[in-house]
This record gives C-alpha cells, sequence and structure tokens, in this order.
C-alpha cells in the first residue's frame, strides 16, 4: 500500500519537473498564460501529501534513512554485514535513525541460504530471500526512541550471530552532500587540429573514483576517467600512432581498464590495459579509421563501470579534417542504476539487481541529472553553426536524439565521417557503445532543449539546454496576435 502511494506521488512530483522545464523553455519566448513551475510543483506537494522530505507528515514519498545489509558467513558464524552507506563491510552493524523517521532496510541475499530480516519493536519483517543475489525491503516509521534488535527469524539463526541492534534517536538526517560536480563542460574539448601529416603522440588518462553530485541533495559514488564524466575527449588524426597511458589512483578501490572503439587489436586495449590501484599500463594503437568513437572502462563487471560513469568519445579526424563550424559540443547519455527510487536526497548506492534488469532510476547527459541544463547549459548566438559529438555510454538504452525547436541540417549517421551526412534530419538514434555528429544552423534566439525523445527519461534527469542569445527573428518564430 505505501510502495503504491509512493509511486504514485514520484510520478506526479516527476512529471511537474518536467512540465517545469518545458515551461521555462517557453519562458525565453515570452509565451503568455505559461505554465508556472510553482503551480507545478505545488501540485506535486499536494499529491505527496505534504512537503517532500518532511517526516513528520506521514506521507514522505521517499525514506528518510536507508541501510542494505547482506547475509554472510562470517567466522564461521551467519551474520549480516552492511552493504554501502556509513556502514559498508561492518557485521551486524548498529543501524540509525532519528525519532519518526522513514526507515526503509533491504535485505540481500549474499550467501545463498535462506533469510530474513525482522525488527522486533516495530514488527517489520522482509520477505525471506532465497537464492543468492535475492532482495527483499521493508519499512517503518521509527516512532521508538532508544534501542531495539533486529535479527533473522529462520531457525537457529539468531543465535549464531544474524542480530544487530537499531538505535533511535541520537541521530540527524543526513544532510544534502556537498558533494562536487562531476558533469564535464560541454565546451572541455580540444579544437580542431591543424592540417598535418600523421605523427606519434602521448595520451594519458587516470581512472579516478570519486563521490560527486548526480542531482539537487543527492550524490552517488561515481568511477571516471579524469574525475568527470565523460572522460577526455580525445582527439586524432587518422594516420597517428598513439601511445596510451592509463593510470588508476591510488585511492581507487577497483581495478579499471579501457577498450577503445577507434583501436584494431583484441579488446581495443582492454587485454593490455587492467591497472590495479595505483598502477600504470600503456599500449601503441595504430589509428586506422576515421570516426568518432566511443571509449570505455573494460573491466568485470563492464556494465556497472560504465553505469558509473567510465566512458568517453574519441574523435579520428580524416585527413583533411572536419568541415569549419563555430561552436563545438561534447555530449554523452548514460544511465545510473541507483537503490534509491529517482528523487530520493542523500549518499544513493549502486544496484546490481536494476542494473542486470535494466531499470535506471537516472538517465544523465554528461553524467549528473540535468547537468547540462541548470549547471553547464550549451550556450551559442543566433547566425552560428554548431556541431553536436553525441555519444552514447549506456550502457543499455538506445537514445533517439532529440533537439526540441530545432531540426539537424546534417546527421553523420552513426558517427561515419567518410559517407556523406544524412540531411534534414528530426531525430536519430545512437546506439549504446555508438556515436553521432550533428550539426545545425541557429536562426531564433531562446532556450532549445536536448533531450533523448523516448521522453520518460526526461522524467528522470535527461535534458540539456542549447542557450542561443541574439535579436528576435521574426521571420522565422513569431507568435500571431490573435484578434
Ligand atoms: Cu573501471
Amino acid at each position: 500500500m505505501h510502495t503504491i502511494r509512493w509511486r504514485h506521488a514520484l510520478a506526479v512530483m516527476s512529471i511537474a519537473t518536467g512540465l517545469a522545464l518545458i515551461a521555462e523553455s517557453c519562458s525565453e519566448e515570452n509565451v503568455p498564460e505559461r505554465l508556472a513551475p510553482q503551480a507545478t510543483q505545488q501540485a506535486a506537494q499536494q499529491a505527496a501529501g505534504g512537503s517532500a522530505g518532511d517526516m513528520h507528515s506521514g506521507s514522505s514519498y521517499a525514506a528518510d534513512v536507508t541501510y542494505t545489509l547482506g547475509t554472510n558467513i562470517s567466522g564461521g558464524k551467519l551474520v549480516f554485514i552492511g552493504v554501502g552507506s556509513s556502514i559498508d563491510g561492518l557485521v551486524n552493524p548498529t543501524l540509525k535513525a532519528p525519532v519518526d523517521a522513514l526507515v526503509q532496510i533491504t535485505l540481500v541475499n549474499q550467501d545463498g541460504a535462506e533469510h530474513d530480516l525482522f525488527f522486533e519493536a516495530y514488527n517489520a519483517k522482509t520477505d525471506h530471500v532465497l537464492v543468492n543475489g535475492s532482495s527483499s525491503t521493508t519499512s517503518f516509521r521509527a516512532s521508538k526512541a532508544g534501542e531495539s534488535v533486529y535479527f533473522c527469524t529462520l531457525p537457529g539463526h539468531r543465535a549464531v550471530g544474524m542480530e544487530g541492534t537499531l538505535l533511535v534517536g541520537g541521530a540527524t538526517l543526513p544532510s544534502a552532500p556537498a558533494a562536487p560536480s562531476i558533469v564535464r563542460d560541454p565546451t572541455d574539448m580540444p579544437g580542431p587540429l591543424a592540417v598535418r601529416a600523421p605523427q606519434s603522440l602521448r595520451v594519458d588518462l587516470e581512472a579516478v573514483e570519486l563521490e560527486g553530485r548526480l542531482a539537487d541533495g543527492a550524490s552517488y559514488t561515481y568511477w571516471t576517467f579524469g574525475g568527470a564524466v565523460p572522460g577526455p575527449f580525445l582527439r586524432v588524426r587518422v594516420g597517428d600512432t598513439v601511445e596510451l597511458h592509463l593510470k588508476n589512483r591510488a585511492t581507487s578501490k577497483m581495478i579499471h581498464s579501457i577498450d577503445l572503439h577507434a583501436v584494431t587489436g583484441p579488446g581495443g586495449g582492454a587485454t593490455l590495459t587492467q591497472v590495479p590501484p595505483g598502477g600504470e599500463k600503456a599500449f601503441t594503437f595504430k589509428v586506422i579509421n576515421p570516426g568518432v568513437y566511443v571509449y570505455h572502462c573494460a573491466t568485470p563487471s563492464v556494465a556497472h563501470h560504465i553505469s558509473n560513469g567510465m566512458y568517453g568519445l574519441i574523435l579520428v579526424e580524416p585527413e583533411a579534417g572536419l568541415p569549419k563550424v563555430d561552436r563545438e559540443f561534447y555530449v554523452m547519455q548514460g544511465e545510473v542504476y541507483t537503490q534509491q527510487p529517482y528523487g530520493t536526497k542523500g549518499k544513493l548506492e549502486f544496484s546490481v539487481e536494476k542494473l542486470l534488469n535494466e531499470r535506471p532510476e537516472y538517465f544523465v547527459f554528461n553524467g549528473a541529472a540535468l547537468g547540462l541544463a541548470t549547471e553547464r547549459p550549451l550556450r551559442a548566438k543566433v547566425g552560428e553553426t554548431v556541431r553536436i559529438y553525441f555519444g552514447v555510454g549506456g550502457p543499455n538504452f538506445t537514445s533517439s536524439f532529440h533537439v526540441i525547436g530545432e531540426i539537424f541540417d546534417r546527421v553523420y549517421a552513426e558517427a561515419s565521417l567518410t559517407s556523406p551526412p544524412l540531411t534534414n534530419v528530426q531525430t536519430t538514434t545512437v546506439a549504446p557503445g555508438g556515436a553521432t555528429m550533428v550539426e545545425f544552423k541557429l536562426e531564433a534566439p531562446g532556450r532549445y532543449i536536448l533531450v533523448d525523445h523516448a521522453l520518460s527519461r526526461l522524467e528522470r534527469g535527461l535534458a540539456g539546454y542549447l542557450i542561443v542569445e541574439g535579436d528576435p527573428s521574426p521571420s522565422v518564430y513569431v507568435e500571431t496576435p490573435v484578434k
């Protein structure tokens, strides 16, 4: 019952977000009587039964406190092991919550034996988890200050170690984390290469794991190339020979590697670059084919490494270079699979179950929800020609890339730079591990919105702005007064 109500409220909330985005985009065009963002927010709050995050209202749409416990065997005993957040790796961790917080606990089976999880003081119990990887969630309002117990109710399990303490009161709600931005600026890229003969060059990349801002009030532990998403935009010329060095920062917890789709050779580099924390590996490749290519980490689970942010683009310019444009932008689409539902505040954790089921909570341009909208929009001027290098890191979803209010004058379909471009295209599909190059001229000022036209994803953070400055162009776009 709770679950259904939250989901409904969440849906209303996120639809309101989408409407607000589109309404804002109208505002620059002076559209009268537009939908007021405040009104839609109010509607969403009413649907949620109060202000979001107010734990005394009894109707928050998301939990105030979330924990995940795994089942395991430690020192011959059966135990619960903390997964993620402040309890990561702790045996039978003490779970803390403020009084009256809405607490959500997920139990994940990690040892293959049958278990459950019971909070005695609240009579709250998960379903049985039967096989390795299965999970179940229970939630309750922590109304009673003080200590109580949690344990597994299967016969004998509590006695051999599966119990711990819930401490209510004395804890404060986690405040919105002040995590740094991991959004790569869409103009952070090298300019066109001079026409030149092939040469040898060296590229240095570093794998960096860091906590970054995923959305307003929410952070996530990203794995990146160079501390931002996507990784650095690499730009080489066909015929070049590249010596690529990959370092893995000493503070990393994971091995990382790189597979560049521009490389000819087994694994695209991945067989030569499995780098442990603190290490460095290098390999050399000949750049044979022009195009715009995705690169990504290729360390198992590859889908996990990609979804955590390890992808980027490498442009291989044809011999004669590319046609001149006024501005170039670098945009990539990805998915983030968090345990907590879209919109939850606090430090969000990865869900392998959602990844394997291809059920992301967030869709992102350049790593974060609305990262290219509110945070780092694309900017240009009327009369200019722009080019967007657009890639999909994914790992799973094909993008129907579209710019609301524009038509692509040229699409280099599937990022082929040696085929003639398509002309006058509204929406182009880009596969995971694929890319495109689009060009268009800007004829009217205002705010254009980059989207995947599978527009449900806009409700999950996938939108970017292209803000075009310049004088009004009434011959192109103008309101007609109605008498
Ligand atoms: Cu990796």
